[in-house]
């Protein structure tokens, strides 16, 4: 009798990436059984996400990833991906972040929106201006991401899976949304113990970062992302990732717009 290998079913690998993160343990590459397909990646980050909110987590927002070359390139991939957000993974600004429920977390400093009632992908918005007009607050924010994957290695399909990494944030204080239009290309810093770690411009998150409202809507419509009033869009990471320390005081600052710390332990 000849064996008939069956593809594993959407809820098998949102079980095994779900474990693995709660269980701090890596697991190889989905993609190391044949491509996956971004259509089903995207389902098992569903399926992911409804399991947490299973256990209570609430979604607060969403995330976008390679929204920056320097990320892109980090990571060897070339298109941009859209992830989940929840209030679990919130570290208030200057709070602690606790680094053994990560695998091999690294930060990445990031600009976030908060979002407002029009910018619903299913309202009419006519231009990009009319978008920037939907956001009720920007801020410079912290992003933690921890693959669950082997060696921090995947490919598209992989990662959109595994949720495009996330693992934790920080927000900063949120400022006018107005602000918003005017820090198209602002010195970046993200420091460790006062060590300066990366630094970079906005401009490398697509452009300008704003970019991102459009993208998001693009990406949730395509992907079947609710964007509701009062979630957080973060925007991409402006420089490449860096490891998270085993313990310190990691830092962002983005000029003209502020800044947003964590204590790692
Ligand atoms: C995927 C997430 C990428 C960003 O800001 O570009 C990302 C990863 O690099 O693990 O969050």
């Amino acid at each position: 009798m000849s064996a008939v290998t069956e593809a594993p079913t959407v809820a098998v690998l949102a079980h095994a990436l779900d474990e693995a993160q709660r269980s701090a343990t890596p697991i190889e590459q989905l993609s190391a059984g044949g491509q996956l397909g971004l259509g089903a990646a995207y389902a098992v980050q569903h399926a992911i996400i409804a399991r947490r909110q299973s256990r209570g987590e609430a979604v607060s927002g969403v995330k976008l990833g390679f929204t920056s070359l320097a990320k892109a390139r980090q990571m060897g991939v070339d298109d941009i991906i859209i992830g989940t957000i929840t209030d679990a993974m919130r570290v208030d600004d200057g709070g602690r972040f606790d680094r053994r429920a990560c695998i091999h977390p690294r930060i990445e400093p990031e600009v976030a929106y908060l979002l407002g009632p029009e910018f619903d992908p299913e309202s009419e918005i006519a231009d990009e201006r009319a978008l920037a007009d939907a956001i009720v607050g920007v801020a410079p924010a912290l992003e933690i991401i921890d693959s669950r994957y082997l060696d921090f290695r995947f490919s598209l399909d992989d990662v959109v899976a595994d949720n495009t990494s996330a693992a934790g944030y920080v927000i900063g204080p949120w400022v006018d949304p107005r602000l918003a239009a005017e820090i198209g290309n602002r010195g970046v810093r993200l420091e460790i113990d006062g060590r300066l770690a990366e630094t970079g411009s906005t401009a490398a998150v697509l452009g300008h970062p704003l970019r991102a409202l459009a993208a998001a809507r693009r990406l949730a419509s395509a992907h079947g992302f609710a964007l509701r009033a009062g979630m957080v869009l973060l925007a991409g990471a402006a420089t490449a990732a860096v490891p998270l320390p085993q313990r310190g005081f990691v830092e962002a600052s983005i000029a003209g717009l502020g800044r947003v710390a964590v204590h790692v332990d």
